[in-house]
């Protein structure tokens, strides 16, 4: 197995689950048109899915044959036997991308009802079903009711059309190479299919670095290639987005500034729009990452963000697209002896006093720290902080920072922690997942996108066990209410088969992953110590002279960076109420973050009882324990899954316990010699 198929594997169900299903999957019933589109797909999706793990194609018809079960497939508006069966009454408020599967066991009817808000819905319901049936759910009794919680569930894509990924770990990409739009490869199709599959709705197609050829993506000559993506999105519900240089009708050499202000400038973007959706009516919008890291923007011109926003906001409008204004901006040629400078206030003091003057059609695209995913940080301040101003939080699948494929790092449990992030910038009970809602302020557009993990490998993810990053991803922010256990579990069980130990081996490690991976690498939220660019491996001091601003300021007395309000960058009075204080004292700050917000001696005790050194030793000791038990783990599934991926995980595994030593022994001994107090459990720290 390599890997392709992913989650979607339907093999051949056993005899008895085949058996029970064939009962049901003898006749589909469609009583709608269905000859495009997400109706078109899912009608398709559940045939071949139902025949690969059935051996037998079922049959389309228009009505079912008396005295025989079946599945009835439509959507609530256009299906009077679909609403007939489930009840009218329950699927009024449906939106278009509900769903609802229902067993109706009644004595002249016994059906399993797939009703969809909308193709779209239907399509997520298929994709649902037959979840379900891999999983061995009763098919004699479903009842499920489902509804997305946000309305934006984006993917972006870091792709360059040299073929190039920036921070890809997963191969080249399969969108571009060599300057070219690999718009009829079926690759892109099965992705929109994976994607749909978890619920996905927009994907941003190039990096957000936008050089001079993906300026290109916006003209004539190269629209109908990105028209024909949008193309095979659009058959599985996902609406394509670009990400845009802010400075394009310069970067063409067609005017001479890109003054937000300036009446050429906006009439140039008024034409890209009209062109641009002459090509894709359904267009989501720009990703616009401006004035930050070197890119262009408004500041150039005197003007702000939002002025620069707004102008292209007002081109999109006329056609419904959204302007995704990426919020990532900050000194990067910072003086660091100046700590007022702190890269980690830079969003909040930029963007904050811009609350109410972005334009409806704006949305805030905001990461989901201060910093720049680093395996532990704050939430941002930033989040919620703006109530008349749209915001989408930004999270990054692809492991940057988190071990590049190499190294096991599940972060579902990651998001999850964000997401349940109390805000309190409206009182308890604000937290980032119902902001991300707009339950919290009022947003017209709002919701989850993040940076993927994508590329050509043939398992798509380097890393098989990055799928689940990608799966997971998708399911949280479909319904952020499941656990992070429960949807490791539902990808190794489609993803790994019904193999007892297998399934519980590999949902421990990918448990006991984002924990293992913090404890080896930089200790207690200070982040960085990783080499300088690459970001895979331990450099301590790799940024810490450097002008980007991502410093732990070691020395032989502490370390940690001081960003109280008292005496400090001020960072901490960012935060709301109770947070803000919590943060602002080292007696509250939980000690995952204690050196995100404080500089203490190495003698500092912990909550946990422990002094910071010796929780610093004790912890990479543990992070590589761990690595080496999931080694002697994973040895004993030998024979039980497939060889290939059982050699290929077992090779990642072993470069991942090289990664965790290399940090381990770096870390100690740079702190060790940094503060001469040796390790309490007398280990070999020096090397
Ligand atoms: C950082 C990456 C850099 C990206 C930047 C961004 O190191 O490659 O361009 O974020 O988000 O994480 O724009």
């Amino acid at each position: 197995n390599n890997g392709y198929s992913c989650w979607l594997q339907y093999d051949l169900l056993g005899q008895a689950a085949r058996e029970a299903a064939v009962e049901w999957a003898q006749d589909i019933v469609l009583t709608e048109a269905a000859e495009q589109g997400p109706l078109k797909t899912a009608v398709d999706e559940l045939t071949a899915g139902m025949a690969a793990m059935l051996g037998k194609r079922p049959a389309i018809v228009p009505a079912p044959v008396t005295g025989r079960r079946y599945i009835l497939l439509g959507t609530v508006g256009g299906s009077a036997h679909v609403a007939r069966l489930i009840g009218g009454g329950e699927t009024s408020a449906f939106g278009e991308e509900s769903y609802r599967i229902k067993t109706v066991c009644e004595p002249d009817r016994e059906a399993i009802v797939l009703a969809g808000g909308s193709g779209k819905g239907l399509l997520y319901a298929v994709f649902h079903f037959l979840r379900l049936i891999v999983t061995g759910a009763d098919l004699g009794s479903l009842d499920v009711t489902e509804q997305p919680k946000y309305g934006l569930r984006m993917i972006n894509h870091w792709d360059n059309m040299d073929g190039s990924i920036e921070r890809g770990y997963a191969g080249r990409s399969f969108l571009y190479a060599d300057g070219r739009v690999l718009s009829g490869s079926p690759r892109i199709r099965d992705y929109a299919r994976l994607m749909a599959s978890i619920g996905i709705n927009g994907i941003a197609i190039n990096n957000v670095n936008v050089h001079r050829q993906e300026t290109m993506l916006l003209t004539e000559q190269l629209l109908p290639d990105v028209a024909a993506i949008a193309d095979a999105f659009r058959e599985y519900g996902i609406r394509l987005f670009l990400s845009a240089n802010y400075a394009s009708p310069v970067e063409l050499g067609e005017t001479a500034t890109a003054d937000p202000l300036d009446a050429e400038v906006a009439a140039w973007w008024q034409r890209a729009a009209e062109r641009v959706y002459r090509h894709i009516p359904d267009f989501g919008g720009f990703v616009v990452k401006a004035d930050s890291e070197n890119r262009p923007g408004p500041f150039t011109y005197g003007r702000d963000h939002a002025d620069g926003a707004n102008m292209l906001a007002a081109a999109l409008k006329p056609y419904g697209g959204l302007v995704l204004w990426r919020c990532f901006v900050y000194n990067c040629q910072q003086d660091w002896r100046d700590r007022t400078t702190d890269r980690a206030r830079a969003a909040y003091d930029h963007f904050k006093p811009l609350d109410g003057r972005f334009m409806d059609n704006v949305v805030l695209q905001i990461k989901n720290g201060p910093m720049d995913f680093q395996v532990r940080e704050p939430v941002s301040p930033l989040f919620g902080a703006m109530e008349r101003t749209n915001q989408i939080m930004e999270f990054q699948i692809t492991q940057e920072y988190t071990g590049h494929q190499i190294d096991v790092c599940y972060l579902v449990p990651q998001w999850k922690q964000v997401l349940e992030f109390d805000t309190l910038v409206k009182g308890e009970g604000s937290k980032v997942k119902d902001i991300a809602a707009g339950r919290v302020h009022p947003y017209s557009h709002c919701g989850i996108t993040a940076v993927t993990n994508v590329g050509d490998d043939d398992n798509w993810t380097g890393h098989h066990l990055a799928q689940a990053n990608l799966f997971g991803y998708g399911r949280l922010i479909w319904n952020p209410e499941l656990s992070a256990e429960q949807i490791a579990a539902e990808w190794v069980r489609l993803t790994f088969g019904d193999n007892s130990e297998v399934a519980s081996a590999v949902t421990d490690i990918l448990m006991e992953s984002w924990p293992a991976y913090e404890k080896y690498t930089s200790p207690l939220g200070v982040g960085w110590m990783v080499r300088p660019h690459l970001h895979y491996g331990v450099d301590v001091d790799g940024y810490e002279y450097s002008k980007w601003g991502t410093y732990h300021f070691a020395d032989r007395d502490g370390v940690g960076v001081d960003r109280t309000v008292a005496t400090g960058t001020g960072y901490a009075g960012q935060y709301v109420g109770a947070n803000a204080e919590r943060y602002e004292r080292t007696s509250s700050c939980p000690d995952e973050l204690l050196l995100f917000f404080h500089h203490v001696p190495y003698t500092y005790r912990l909550q946990s009882g422990k002094t910071v050194i010796q929780h610093i030793y004790d912890t990479h000791f543990e992070g590589v324990e761990q690595v080496e038990q999931w080694i002697v783990r994973w040895r004993s599934l030998e024979g039980k899954l497939d060889a290939e991926r059982f050699r290929h995980i077992g090779e990642r595994l072993a470069r991942q316990l090289d990664n965790a030593k290399e940090w381990r022994d770096v870390v100690n001994t740079y702190f060790y010699r940094k503060s001469g107090i040796p390790d309490q459990g007398k280990r070999v720290i020096f090397v």
